[in-house]
């Protein structure tokens, strides 16, 4: 299987596309969307809300059978940006997805994946994402640095992602202007919900505070606000909750 080169788009349809083709596509798509803007620090605490059918440690989810109106419903509650995994495998998502969401929404749109080559760097932008993932664990840092180079030539943002003081530090020298701390271990699922607590002094001013996952209710929101986070990264309570509209509204009341 062509894993690369290989996209989904709305339709379900597969196709393959070489890397000038996807570049092409990238530098053809109105620019992205000013993502460090939408999440600055402010009065209240802003969501992230994620499109997320399934996920290794917690098996399917949700059946999203129209992400672009999940994703619209978010905009309503109140989300700042809206996170779209797009792994296939163990997430269920695809760059159709994205491009979907993106379609319908007017706030930022980040592309949530194990992103480790410059090809799904400019995949996501010509789905039309305004942030890109880095996950710091998995990457070296020439490779880190290379594509979070890449992702702001191409006007993006990149969202750089840590799960321990010493991933925190590469990401904080990057200069990456928005950085997460996960509360999942991506290779055993561990949650920590007080990492991020533990961490934050460790951020210089300028940077937004991201705390991801394990929000599950108003009062973890609350718990990530008071440690100092300016945003919080929400998937599953928001997929599994009922009405997204009214969680989100809680979870910002
Ligand atoms: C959302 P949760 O616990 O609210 O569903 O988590 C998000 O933080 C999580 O999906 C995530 C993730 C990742 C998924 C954070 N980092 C990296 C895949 C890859």
């Amino acid at each position: 299987e062509l894993v690369a080169g290989a996209v989904e788009d709305a339709a379900g349809r597969r196709s393959v596309r070489s890397l000038e083709e996807v570049e092409r596509a990238a530098l053809a798509r109105t620019p992205a969307l000013d993502a460090v803007a939408a999440l600055a620090p402010a009065e209240r605490v802003k969501i992230i809300a994620e499109v997320k059918r399934a996920s290794p440690s917690r098996g399917a989810l949700a059946t999203i059978a129209d992400p672009a109106a999940l994703a619209a419903d978010y905009e309503r509650g109140g989300a700042s940006a809206i996170s779209v995994l797009t792994e296939g495998r163990k997430f269920g998502g695809s760059l159709g997805d994205l491009e979907s969401v993106r379609d319908r929404v007017s706030v930022p749109v980040l592309r949530k994946d194990f992103i480790a080559d410059p090809y799904q760097v400019l995949e996501a932008r010509a789905a039309g994402a305004d942030i890109v993932l880095l996950i710091v664990a998995a990457l070296d840092d020439a490779t880190l640095r290379s594509l979070y180079r890449l992702i702001t030539d191409l006007g993006m943002a990149a969202l750089v992602e840590a799960h321990s003081a010493e991933e925190l530090d590469r990401a904080l020298a990057l200069e990456a202007k928005l950085v997460g701390v996960n509360a999942r271990n991506l290779s055993t699922f561990e949650l920590d919900r007080d990492l991020f607590g533990r961490l934050v002094d460790r951020y210089p001013a300028g940077v937004v505070k991201i705390a991801e996952s394990a929000v599950l209710s108003a009062s973890d929101v609350a718990h990530y606000r008071a440690a100092g986070a300016d945003a919080v990264l929400v998937g599953e309570a928001l997929v599994t909750g009922g009405d997204p509209v009214a969680r989100l509204q809680e979870f910002l009341a």
